[in-house]
């Protein structure tokens, strides 16, 4: 159960931050509507929100995800591989150190994003991407083995549709993982229940699973109607601006569990 989330809004500058989307610019107020609704539905699922004010230094610093990993145990500040976004971490480390006793730090050479780490249980999987190196990822792996974790990796360097690997997956619940068709076929999740997403609707696999609901990106009803189909209780947010700019829902927040902070 989660109790608390760290959100960002977006900086009037958004839409100067890194994208390959291809879906033009964002519309900031648009933006800022669609982060409202995203921090009223975390609040509608129990959570009490702890904003960060916007950060006009860094335009990607609303995707709060990529700066820190959260675990039951631990708390691990990244080292974002975009080097315009290496400052972010200063950004949250005061916030990270109020709700853990230790917090980690990913050391150069390592590179870490927090939207390559998808906690599943007691495992986690270590996106090896464009931004995570394999230095970065050892890193996390050592951590996260300290703390009685067994994790990962799952190499997604070669492939161009998405940035991160929770861009095409998500855990859920009972061992279920929402995955991109191109991701499904990977022995790494083989002891996974797979709930497969069609090429058509892959930007729903950035879902997240917030105590009783499960949060989706609106306009993809085949991966809502699944979802439903299994259980879940489908709570569908607009997130057209942050799309457009290669974000997902995941990557608006970092979540706290019961019992930190
Ligand atoms: C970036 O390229 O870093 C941002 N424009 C998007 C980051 C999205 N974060 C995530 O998937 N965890």
């Amino acid at each position: 159960m989660f109790h608390r989330a760290i959100v960002r809004p977006p900086a009037e500058n958004f839409a100067d931050g890194l994208t390959t989307s291809g879906l033009g610019k964002p519309d900031f107020d648009l933006a800022l509507v669609q982060h409202q609704a995203y921090c009223q539905a975390l609040e509608d699922c129990g959570l009490e929100v702890l904003q960060l004010p916007p950060d006009k230094e860094y335009p990607d610093s609303t995707f709060v995800e990529d700066t820190a990993v959260l675990t039951a145990r631990s708390a691990f500040l990244c080292r974002p591989g975009a080097p315009s976004r290496s400052g972010e971490v200063a950004g949250v480390r005061d916030t990270i150190h109020r709700f853990y006793p230790v917090v980690h730090e990913i050391q150069a050479p390592g590179t870490l994003d927090g939207g390559d780490i998808c906690e599943a249980g007691s495992h986690f999987f270590i996106g090896i991407s464009h931004r995570t190196n394999e230095e970065g990822a050892n890193q996390l792996a050592r951590f996260l083995a300290a703390d009685g974790y067994t994790s990962s990796t799952v190499d997604i360097r070669a492939m161009r549709s998405i940035l991160h690997l929770k861009s095409g997956i998500a855990y859920l619940d009972n061992n279920d993982l929402v995955v991109m068709e191109e991701l499904a076929g990977r022995e790494e999740f083989g002891g996974c229940n797979l709930i497969r997403v069609a090429a058509a609707e892959s930007y729903a696999c950035n879902c997240l699973l917030v105590n009783e609901r499960v949060l989706v990106p609106s306009g993809f009803p085949r991966v809502t109607a699944e979802l439903e189909s299994r259980g879940y209780n489908v709570l569908a947010l607009h997130m057209s601006e942050f799309r457009k700019m290669d974000g997902g829902l995941s990557c608006l927040s970092l979540r706290l569990g019961t019992g930190q902070g």
